[in-house]
């Protein structure tokens, strides 16, 4: 993967998708937790989730305009809901939604045809499968179960990915994120890491685990900090390492699409950190968070053109 680690290095720019059932509530990808919802309810959630408008092509030529060279897209956030067709799971899109069909197949057909790298982001945090137990540092709302088989969760995550990285064509790469609710945990990350990249050579790994680089792992991460700053304060314990970087930020201040968030960043804050990012060597990783009829909502596609019209001008091709 040393092609590939290559060219993320040159990427520059990427757009960050936070998609969900959450997006049903309007709030934020965390609403399970911050409300205090327990799985029964949540559950009810799914069915709403219904997105008639989404339209694959759209988005990925709305990134492309915007001057991105890859998407990366929550495939499984923390409530474990995988937003694909997974088999060896029924909390899915398929079998749980009124729209079952699955919109990653359609993303990935999209990206492809359009010539944009896709990542894959997965929680290895899961508020919902019952052998995520014992809890880590959340999740620890009513109507968890007692107890659990923490080996079985280690296999159904790594089922999950296989399914991930056989079922839609090539992944430029995956994007970890919850290592976090249980430092204390046996993640196996070798025996994960490995299999990616037995699965897809090619395929780059990176964590949101807020440290300094691990063993196999192909790129390092800054949430909401440019690499060495920790303003966010998610990056203390985190040294720069020798691989490629990437800074994701968002929008607004949401990740999940939010009703009242109005914090939105203006074109020049965006382009300045853009511009800075790369100026720290990093890629920067923008994120939207889509509304449940699939949409990306106007003020977001309106501040994204007019990046593009900037990246246009000024940006390399
Ligand atoms: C964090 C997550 O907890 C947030 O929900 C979001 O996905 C962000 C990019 O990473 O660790």
């Amino acid at each position: 993967n040393l092609k590939n680690r290559a060219w993320f290095l040159d990427a520059k720019f990427g757009l960050f998708i936070h998609w969900g059932i959450y997006s049903v509530l309007g709030q934020h990808e965390w609403v399970m937790e911050t409300e205090k919802i327990d799985i029964e309810t949540y559950e009810k959630i799914a069915p709403f989730f219904n997105p008639t408008a989404f339209n694959a092509e759209e988005w990925v030529l709305m990134a492309k305009d915007a001057g991105m060279k890859y998407i990366t897209i929550t495939t499984k956030h923390h409530d474990g809901f995988a937003m694909y067709d997974s088999k060896i799971s029924d909390w899915d899109i398929m079998d749980r939604t009124a729209y079952k069909k699955d919109i990653l197949k359609e993303l990935a057909a999209a990206c492809k045809k359009h010539n944009l790298k896709l990542f894959f982001y997965y929680s290895q945090l899961d508020w919902h499968h019952p052998d995520y137990y014992p809890r880590g540092t959340t999740g620890k709302s009513a109507g968890r179960p007692a107890n659990g088989n923490w080996e079985n969760y280690i296999d159904y995550m790594n089922e999950q990915l296989s399914e991930l990285l056989t079922n839609y064509g090539d992944v430029a790469g995956i994007w970890f994120d919850g290592w976090w609710d249980k430092k204390e945990a046996n993640w196996q990350l070798d025996k994960t890491y490995k299999l990616i990249h037995s699965l897809q050579p090619a395929a780059l790994i990176g964590s949101n685990h807020h440290l300094t680089p691990k063993p196999g792992e192909d790129f390092q991460m800054f949430e909401k900090d440019l690499p060495g700053e920790n303003k966010g304060g998610f990056s203390g314990e985190s040294k720069i390492g020798s691989l490629p970087l990437e800074t994701a930020e968002t929008m607004a201040s949401k990740w999940g699409f939010s009703l009242q968030d109005k914090a939105y960043k203006s074109k020049k804050e965006l382009i300045q950190y853009l511009v800075k990012a790369a100026g720290h060597n990093s890629n920067f990783l923008l994120n939207v968070g889509p509304m449940p009829n699939g949409k990306i909502q106007p003020e977001f596609r309106k501040t994204l053109s007019e990046i593009g019209a900037w990246t246009k001008q000024y940006g390399e091709s």
